[in-house]
């Protein structure tokens, strides 16, 4: 029988395909890219991947405006390549992750296409409408994300509709039943093709309030620009009513039930709300009848990942949902990739960015690897005229959005665009990346690259480390401790956060030092010696 569990404590990779693989030449990444390199993802020893959209897209979002939920833009192939995709992954015992993005649609899917038409069309109920005040301004105060109001006016229809996002990406209406239809029928469709789970973009953005009341300004102490940049007048209101409503849970218990109807399928909803805390991240994954995991923002901010900090986020969440499972993530497609973000702040940076893969392929919860973090990719620099994303385009310079963690794979440091296409690239490939390719790191032991499959491979070996319950052990300001059980087996796992070495006291029964991981700490007749940035493993009893 399949494992209907698999997903607890599975190591998934976010793959973005516009920037793993390019086979056609036109330097955009593609389906059979892909499928191409799987054998490489296989060999990071991964369970699952989860692929960024590539669903017909204008683009403008980079697919997360899909104008067909069922069909391949064909930039990234076709539907024959996606199955093509599903079936070697499948072959080499990887699940396969889409990633639906149904809060809202493009402006050019033709539900939007004909809703906007006129006020009595059959899809005119289906997106977020509403009339300007008697002054002709937008029907409340909300505000996209990505600058300015929530609110685009349509001269046909002479009423505004809303997005929480760019313009170009309509809300749809979700107290609309039929549009509830339609997406449980898009989702069968790829349930029905095969593929393993979804990741959810946004899914507490599906609902907003019904009567369009104004959001309320939040006051500055409460402002937390942890992921939206700062300078986003979007931190300055508390959203009660555009988003996080509890009809969002609603929709995903049907939407589980449809998942239930196929063996060992899983879902990881992304949830960015970092503001409201860790409740609202952790109702949506409560109760066993909603997400099997909740992606949160929480390691995702620049604030550093001290001990203090992880043991009160990972404490947080296990006591807002004791039964719910999180996902973490350190990087991913919309943030500065961890290696600097994090690293340009600690006083040995090579000694600290191999110790964070350690810490998160240790803690309680599922994990999401983002493409080139295996390979210790930094952010890229890059110029004004390279910009793609609207959203570095809006806030320049203030923020420089989210190119730079979206330049392409490096495979090899001798081809031609290391490897990744023999067109021109999308985006540029950061000169400083071409020594950290994959054919560069595969041979050396050492390398990034294969620390990460060493932790992997330790992860594998200790069930505890996937599924076990978690216990944190006080080792002081500068180590974050805690032990890993599950049934008979409980690892001790300690993580020297520091640049200078620490001694701590080996909590009671820890009796064997672990290998297979690549870490120094050592246990002494008294003490447990742990270098700067360095960690140890110990099985208790
Ligand atoms: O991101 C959701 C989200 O909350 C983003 O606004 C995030 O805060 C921002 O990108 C951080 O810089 C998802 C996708 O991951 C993102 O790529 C899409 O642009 C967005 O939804 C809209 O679909």
């Amino acid at each position: 029988a399949p494992d209907r569990d698999w997903w607890r404590g599975a190591v998934i990779y976010q793959i973005y395909p516009r920037s793993y693989q390019d086979t056609s030449g036109d330097g955009i990444g593609d389906l059979i890219g892909i499928a191409q390199r799987l054998p490489y993802v296989a060999s990071l020893g991964v369970d699952a991947i989860w692929v960024s959209p590539f669903f017909m897209s204008p683009m403008k979002d980079f697919g997360y405006d899909v104008s067909d939920y069922t069909n391949v833009d064909p930039m990234f192939g076709t539907l024959h390549d996606f199955d093509h995709l599903v079936s070697e992954a499948h072959r080499l015992g990887i699940k396969v992750m889409i990633d639906l993005v149904l809060s809202h649609t493009s402006d050019q899917h033709p539900w939007f296409v004909e809703s906007r038409k006129t006020r009595d069309n059959p899809k005119a109920d289906w997106y977020v409408w509403g009339d300007a005040k008697p002054d002709g301004t937008p029907p409340n105060n909300w505000l996209s994300i990505f600058g300015g109001s929530a609110w685009t006016w349509d001269p046909s229809r002479l009423q505004y509709f809303m997005h929480n996002f760019l313009t170009s990406q309509p809300d749809l209406n979700f107290h609309n039943e039929e549009v509830q239809e339609a997406l449980l029928s898009a989702t069968r469709f790829w349930l029905e093709r095969g593929v393993d789970g979804f990741r959810l973009d946004t899914i507490n953005f599906y609902f907003c309030d019904k009567d369009l009341r104004d959001n309320p300004a939040l006051a500055p102490e409460l402002r937390n620009a942890s992921i939206a940049p700062a300078v986003n007048p979007y931190n300055h209101q508390n959203h009660l009513y555009d988003k996080n409503q509890p009809e969002n849970l609603e929709f995903l218990r049907r939407f589980r039930a449809l998942m239930d109807e196929f063996p060992a399928i899983a879902a990881v909803g992304e949830v960015g709300d970092a503001q409201y805390g860790l409740q609202i991240v952790a109702d949506y994954t409560s109760g066993g009848d909603k997400m099997h995991m909740c992606y949160a923002f929480d390691f995702l901010s620049p604030d550093l990942p001290t001990p203090a900090r992880i043991r009160t986020v990972i404490t947080d969440f296990m006591q807002a949902a004791p039964e719910g499972w999180a996902c973490w993530a350190f990087s991913n497609h919309d943030v500065v990739r961890h290696a600097s973000r994090w690293g340009d702040q600690s006083s040995d940076k090579a000694r600290y960015l191999r110790l964070l893969p350690g810490i998160i392929l240790s803690l309680r919860g599922s994990v999401c690897l983002y493409q080139g973090e295996e390979l210790g990719l930094t952010e890229a620099e890059l110029a004004f005229e390279d910009l793609q994303d609207p959203y570095g385009i809006q806030f320049w310079p203030d923020f420089k959005g989210r190119d730079g963690c979206r330049t392409p794979m490096v495979w090899s440091d001798h081809d031609v665009n290391a490897g990744f296409s023999e067109g021109h690239p999308w985006l540029p490939i950061p000169p400083e990346h071409r020594h950290l390719a994959v054919e560069a790191q595969e041979h050396v032991q050492a390398s990034m690259l294969n620390h990460y499959r060493r932790l992997l491979d330790f992860r594998r070996h200790h069930v505890s480390l996937s599924k076990g319950d978690l216990t944190f052990v006080d080792c002081g300001e500068a180590v974050l401790g805690f032990v890993r059980r599950h049934g008979t087996e409980a690892v001790f796992c300690a993580f020297n956060l520091s640049g200078e070495e620490q001694f701590i006291v080996p909590p009671e029964g820890v009796v064997t030092p672990l290998e297979g991981h690549g870490f120094s700490g050592m246990l002494k007749t008294d003490a447990i010696e742990i270098p700067p940035y360095d960690a140890f493993f110990g099985q208790v009893g």
